[in-house]
């Protein structure tokens, strides 16, 4: 009998094959990326190559027509080497999921062909200044005109804005609240499209983030994805995927961190003995590893519900997230103490895996929302 806990032979390969392109293209270059911001462009299209730029895209569409356990198998593998790319990488995938899931078949064939290659790469436009967790409070407009919407507005903290050829805004075409909004494409290119300087960050050092600044920008309307009115829909259901994603970045990360701080403990000596032979410290790793199998079987769990679109994905999404990444950062920083002082150090990668992980906290909805999304669905009659 299979055990149904237990991944399936395709789940395997492709973990092991993400394994090895991190293990060749990411882990030996993460840390010089980190330290000299280098956006790694080339070794993200060597990702596209393997087909990671559209797990969930469908093959008709060029993509690979996976699941998103497989999905989060991919960003746990490459986060182990760099959970800044493989958020990167998971955003890009978000996006093109949703053109190929809402999209007309003309605007399919417009942008998907280069979006699963990574010729062109998607970013995510839902934050703006004054409207972060409340996003269906957003104010970017999108004003009929003709055959063309006019777009104006300000998009803040997005991932890749600069660098990234293809934006999903999601803009205001009607009424106030979530019902009034709608997701358009908007390439870089159009007149009216600007960014703003380069954001200074604590981590996620190895991918740009900007505004994108939208000044009357002319969009033809058949860049519109689906109908107008459905642009919140479609973004929270990319984001049930993207939440996944960001969850298994902080499982690979964390990962990292504990196998990290098994061979330096081993290693290391003080009063005589290995680190590793102190009980704190076999009691310190023991917590770690048991809580990171806890966060990934709850992981995995929703990821196949997303994939078989169960009715309460949402809320296992969100609460996969939660979990997975305080669970990530809490073990990344018991990995940093067992370290001692040299856990603070640049010589070492594990405080570049505590920079870059404190963000998932925050982004694709903070750990307040997703108890929000959780919490409200457990009370509602
Ligand atoms: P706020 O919403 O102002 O929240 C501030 C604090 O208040 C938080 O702790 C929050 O949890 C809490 N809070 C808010 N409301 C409640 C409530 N009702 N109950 C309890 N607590 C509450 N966005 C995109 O659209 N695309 C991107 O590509 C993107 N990339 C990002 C990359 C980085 C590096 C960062 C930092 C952010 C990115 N974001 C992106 C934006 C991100 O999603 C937002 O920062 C996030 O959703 C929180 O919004 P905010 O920063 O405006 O915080
Ligand atoms: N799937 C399908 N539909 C959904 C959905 C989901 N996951 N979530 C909400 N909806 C629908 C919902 O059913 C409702 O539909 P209807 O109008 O038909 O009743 C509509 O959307 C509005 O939903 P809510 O009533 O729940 O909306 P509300 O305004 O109360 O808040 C909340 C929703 C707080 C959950 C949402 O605003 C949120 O997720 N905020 C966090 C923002 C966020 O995650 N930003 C991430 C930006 S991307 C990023 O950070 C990156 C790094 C890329």
């Amino acid at each position: 009998m299979t055990n149904q806990f237990d991944l399936t032979e395709d789940q395997r390969e492709i973990q092991d094959l993400a394994r090895r392109f991190t293990a060749d293209r990411i882990t030996p270059h993460a840390g010089e990326w980190d330290e000299k911001h280098i956006f790694p462009r080339d070794t993200i299209k060597a990702a596209a190559e393997l087909g990671f730029a559209a797990i969930y895209v469908s093959e008709e569409q060029g993509g690979i027509g996976l699941g998103r356990l497989e999905a989060a198998l991919i960003m746990e593998a490459m986060a182990y080497g760099c959970p800044s790319t493989s958020a990167f990488i998971s955003i890009h995938n978000m996006a093109s999921w949703m053109l190929d899931r809402f999209g007309s078949d003309a605007l399919k064939a417009k942008y998907l062909p280069d979006l699963v290659t990574m010729e062109r790469m998607a970013s995510y436009c839902l934050t703006e200044p004054s409207s972060g967790s409340d996003a269906a409070a957003l104010r970017t407009r999108a004003v009929r005109d003709g055959d063309d919407y006019v777009l104006t507005g300000t998009k803040q903290f997005i991932s890749g804005a600069g660098e990234n050829d293809v934006y999903l805004v999601m803009a205001r075409t009607g009424e106030e609240g979530p019902r009034g909004i709608s997701c358009i494409v908007v390439e870089k290119e159009m007149p009216g499209v600007s960014f703003g300087a380069q954001e200074r960050k604590l981590g996620w050092h190895s991918q740009p983030t900007a505004q994108v600044n939208l000044d009357g920008v002319r969009v033809p309307a058949e860049n519109l994805v689906g109908q107008e009115g459905e642009g919140f829909r479609f973004a929270m259901m990319g984001l049930d995927g993207g939440r996944l994603n960001i969850g298994a970045c902080s499982l690979g990360g964390a990962q990292r961190c504990l196998d990290e701080a098994i061979r330096y403990t081993r290693d290391r000596k003080q009063f005589g003995r290995a680190l590793a032979d102190f009980q704190n410290t076999q009691f310190t790793l023991a917590d770690m590893d048991t809580e990171l199998q806890a966060a990934r079987a709850l992981l995995y769990t929703a990821a196949a519900k997303v994939t078989a679109e169960a009715p309460d994905k949402t809320r296992f999404a969100a609460m996969a997230k939660r979990f997975a990444t305080d669970t990530g950062s809490s073990v990344v920083d018991r990995a940093l103490q067992l370290h001692g002082g040299y856990g603070y150090l640049m010589d070492y990668p594990i405080e570049r895996f505590w920079r870059d992980l404190r963000v998932h906290s925050i982004l694709e909805g903070t750990n307040q929302v997703m108890r929000m999304i959780v919490g409200r669905e457990l009370v509602r009659e």
